[in-house]
């Protein structure tokens, strides 16, 4: 069997805290593996870059007698995906690597869109003013309600600034998740609040048959 030539990918997962993207990265990297793809990169947003691990800090950081405003909110995300674009993300792609990342994006349209209720269009054209084209090639998305996917983050017994906001944020944050996914074909759905492992199955599931879809051939390893 040939394996089809096709340059790197960006793929992207995302979803609510405790939906289970960490998991989830690790399942697309062995998939990617077992389809005979070896150079793969996973950065997390924020974060990524030695820059962009600085930013992060400083967003999830909560300063009483400084609180972060939602436009320096922004800004700080923004900073640090344009690093981990520029700086990571697209000499990886180049090189022909396949990245899995770890939210991007479509993260700021629901938390800041959604959950802080930013003005779209503004958003829209910040955007297309930092990011150009740019976009993931795949999306998948991990849907599970904030209610348990809160109670999965609990365990970890401490909240950073964001986990820090009400049950009425997160609502609004899944419902503008809901609402760009089902006005994108380029982001797949998927079941989060089931087990592990049939989240598991379920992402292989949509994967292999975007990597065929895709012209994709397993090579023969
Ligand atoms: N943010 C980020 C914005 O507001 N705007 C943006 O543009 C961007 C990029 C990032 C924060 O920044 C915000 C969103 C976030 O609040 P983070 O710490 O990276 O902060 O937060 P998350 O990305 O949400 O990371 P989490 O660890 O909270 O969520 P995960 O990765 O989805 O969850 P995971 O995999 O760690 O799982 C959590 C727990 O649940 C269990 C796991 O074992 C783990 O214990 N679990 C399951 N249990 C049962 N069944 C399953 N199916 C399970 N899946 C996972």
């Amino acid at each position: 069997m040939h394996s089809k030539m096709i340059t790197g990918k960006f793929i992207v997962i995302e979803g609510l805290e405790g939906a289970g993207k960490t998991t989830a990265r690790e399942t697309v990297a062995q998939i990617l593996r077992a389809h005979g793809i070896s150079d793969i990169v996973q950065p997390r947003e924020p974060g990524g870059t030695p820059v962009a691990e600085k930013l992060r800090e400083l967003i999830k950081q909560r300063i009483d007698s400084d609180p972060l405003t939602d436009k320096a909110e922004i800004l700080m995300l923004y900073a640090a995906r344009v690093q981990l674009i520029e700086n990571v993300i697209k000499p990886a792609l180049a090189r022909g690597a396949w990245v899995v990342g770890d939210r991007h994006d479509l993260s700021s349209q629901a938390y800041q869109g959604g959950g802080r209720g930013m003005d779209s269009k503004w958003m829209a054209s910040l955007r297309d003013s930092l990011l150009g084209s740019f976009r993931p090639d795949l999306t998948l998305y991990l849907d599970i309600s904030p209610e348990q996917g809160l109670e999965r983050v609990r365990s970890r017994g401490s909240f950073d600034r964001i986990e820090q906001e009400s049950l009425a944020f997160f609502t609004r944050v899944h419902e503008r998740y809901l609402k760009l996914v089902a006005g994108d074909s380029s982001i797949k759905m998927i079941n989060a609040a089931q087990p592990l492992a049939q989240v598991s199955d379920e992402i292989q599931r949509e994967l292999k048959q975007w990597l065929e879809m895709s012209g994709f051939e397993k090579k023969n390893v």
